[in-house]
């Protein structure tokens, strides 16, 4: 090769690398030749944590092919792209409208079922494709005690990790009635990095807000870890004003008007019914040297070994072993009924004088407690098919798209299920 070949070649090597990127209409453009779709509509959102704008667009069968086929296409960022490809049995046209905001927040799936319809959306959160919002909800003639029709919801937000409860109804006096409700959703983590980006615990003052003067004066921040295979370690921190501290004499009675937690979970009925489930409840409290004590309160002399307790600062460490959470595939998606109480004492002979927890807690009913959950890999959100529990709509798995040199996507294998 004489040195002028060589030029030639370099400046080639190089206009190849300088090349522009493809944009994502074009790299959009290639996908749906290449699955013999057409471009429904491209759209600028804000599908994760950075304020940089991603892209989003939808796929659609063409106007008079039969069947209804569609394909969303998510760029996180320049170069990694995804696709996710709508269940058969979903409940999408083709054409549809473009999203009416111009910069949606997630990609939202929609099951309507008539008397029962669900909802998962889809967002990037610390890096991941993962499900950040779901609900369901459903339609009854009779409900209980009441008459006539009633409609209940339930939705999931885990950013903010928390789950809001709706029913609406009619009792038989012929009065509307709307029940709502709040609780903590608690993800069981990996990692101690993990749970001290997690947002404020949901608290709600049960007992005693006469005396509740605001976050200060009693507040609760609970965060779960993976330790090994076979426990959680709860990291709850107490916001108190006033210290009213236990001593390890005390009789359970005395116990309750000291400044404590109390720790309820219940196992679960196998057949899944929580109005069957075995409720536990946990005391902890400290003495005033800052040594931790724990007692059984449920069941009522309870024989099982109390869990190791320890103090960092504000924070009490509390292990679970997951044999008395009744966890018997840790491996795979658990959850469990569990709220976190704050029993509140600002002076000695003061007694029970506020209760802060982490769901709209009635004294051992496990209907009433809020959820620790695990799911796949201890991720702090659901990621689709392993953690679907509601047997409702689910968002399809979404698959990485390989691109080729000149930066647009390879073509998929055939492997898309017959019409
Ligand atoms: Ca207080
Ligand atoms: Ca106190």
């Amino acid at each position: 090769m004489t040195p002028a070949h060589v030029l030639t070649a370099l400046l080639l090597a190089a206009s190849t690398s300088l090349a522009a990127a493809p944009s994502f209409r074009e790299q959009v453009d290639t996908y749906a030749r290449s699955l013999s779709l057409t471009v429904d509509w491209v759209s600028d959102a804000q599908l994760d944590e950075d304020p940089k704008l991603e892209h989003l667009a939808r796929l659609c069968t063409p106007p008079g092919r039969e069947g209804t086929d569609v394909v969303y296409m998510l760029e996180q960022e320049p170069g990694v792209l995804w696709a996710v490809h709508q269940d058969v049995e979903s409940s999408e046209k083709c054409p549809s409208t473009s999203p009416r905001s111009s910069r949606p927040t997630s990609l939202t799936f929609d099951l309507d079922e008539g008397r029962a319809w669900s909802s998962e959306s889809l967002a990037f959160r610390e890096g991941k494709p993962v499900t950040i919002l779901r609900s369901e909800g459903s339609a009854s003639s009779f409900y209980g005690d009441a008459e006539g029709p009633s409609v209940s919801k339930t939705e999931e937000d885990w950013d903010r990790l928390i789950s809001h409860n709706v029913w609406r109804g009619t009792h038989s006096k012929g009065k509307e009635v709307e029940s709502v409700s709040q609780s903590a959703l608690v993800p069981v983590l990996a990692s101690r990095k993990s749970a001290d980006k997690l947002p404020p615990t949901f608290n709600q003052v049960v007992h005693g807000a006469s005396h509740w003067t605001g976050e200060k004066d009693a507040a609760v921040r609970v965060a779960a870890l993976a330790q090994g295979t076979d426990q959680v370690r709860l990291r709850i921190q107490v916001v108190d004003d006033v210290n009213v501290s236990a001593t390890s004499e005390m009789s359970n009675r005395n116990l309750l008007g000291t400044d404590h937690l109390e720790i309820w979970w219940a196992l679960t009925d196998p057949s899944g019914d929580v109005t069957k489930a075995r409720t536990r409840q946990l005391a902890v409290a400290r003495t005033a040297k800052g040594v931790p004590l724990a007692r059984w309160l449920l069941p009522e002399g309870f024989g099982e070994p109390l869990p190791r307790v320890s103090l960092e600062g504000d924070t009490f460490i509390v292990d679970l072993p997951l044999s008395s959470l009744g966890v018997k595939q840790p491996e795979q998606y658990w959850e469990t009924p569990f709220t976190v109480v704050f029993s509140d004492s600002d002076a000695p002979d003061a007694g029970q004088q506020t209760l802060v927890a982490t769901s709209p807690l009635r004294w051992n009913e496990a209907s009433t407690l809020g959820r620790l959950i695990s799911f796949e890999g201890h991720s702090r959100y659901p990621q689709g098919q392993g953690d679907r529990w509601m047997g409702s709509v689910s968002i399809p798995t979404p698959t990485r798209l390989e691109l080729t040199d000149a930066g647009v996507p390879v073509p998929p294998s055939r492997e898309r299920p017959a019409p």
